[in-house]
C-alpha cells in the first residue's frame, strides 16, 4: 500500500515535470518567428526586401527548377552571420522538392544578400546574367566576360539579392 502510493506520487511527479519541459519548448517555439522568402520559377528573391525581429529565422525556399544561392555581402553587412555562401537547390537536382536553407538572425542591422549564380542582368532581357561562380557584385569586372558581340553584358546591374532589416528584440 505505502509502496503503491509512492509510486504514484513519482508518476504524478514525472508527468507534471513532462507537463512543464513541453509548455516551456512550445513557448520557445512560439517566440521564435519564422519569416519565408521564396524563389519563384524566375531568378529572384520574393519578397526582395523584408523587416524582422532579433532571434527571428528566415526560410528560403527554391521553388525554381535552378539552383541558387544565397551569399552574404560582408562588406556592407551590419548583421552577423559572415561569410554564408550556400546552394539552395531547385526541384531538377532536389529529387522534385524544393530546396530549403534558413538562418536565425541573433544581431540587430542590416543583412544584404545576393545569388552568386545571378549577380548581373543581361542587357537584352533585363534577366539575371550568369557569369559562373566567380561572378558577382563582390569580384571585379573580368572583361572575359563580356558579350564579344559588343552588347554590353559584362556592366554590372541589378543582381538578384536581398536584404533583410533586423530589429532590436522588442521591449516589454
Ligand atoms: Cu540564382
Amino acid at each position: 500500500m505505502r509502496l503503491r502510493v509512492r509510486g504514484l506520487l513519482l508518476l504524478t511527479l514525472g508527468l507534471a515535470v513532462l507537463v512543464g519541459v513541453a509548455s516551456r519548448l512550445s513557448a520557445e517555439k512560439a517566440k521564435s518567428h519564422h519569416t519565408l522568402v521564396g524563389i519563384p520559377a524566375e531568378d529572384r528573391f520574393a519578397p526582395f526586401a523584408i523587416q524582422i525581429r532579433q532571434g527571428d529565422t528566415v526560410d528560403w525556399v527554391n521553388n525554381d527548377t535552378d539552383d541558387h544561392t544565397v551569399v552574404s555581402n560582408d562588406a556592407i553587412n551590419t548583421a552577423n552571420p559572415k561569410n554564408i555562401d550556400v546552394i539552395v537547390p531547385g526541384t531538377d537536382s532536389n529529387g522534385g522538392q524544393p530546396g530549403t536553407f534558413s538562418i536565425t538572425f541573433h544581431d540587430p542591422g542590416i543583412w544584404n544578400y545576393y545569388c552568386r549564380f545571378h549577380s548581373t542582368l543581361n542587357d537584352e532581357y533585363h534577366q539575371p546574367f550568369a557569369p559562373g561562380p566567380r561572378g558577382g557584385i563582390q569580384t571585379t569586372k573580368d572583361p572575359s566576360m563580356c558579350d564579344p558581340a559588343g552588347s554590353d553584358t559584362c556592366d554590372f546591374g541589378t543582381p538578384m539579392m536581398g536584404v533583410i532589416t533586423i530589429l532590436p528584440h522588442h521591449e516589454d
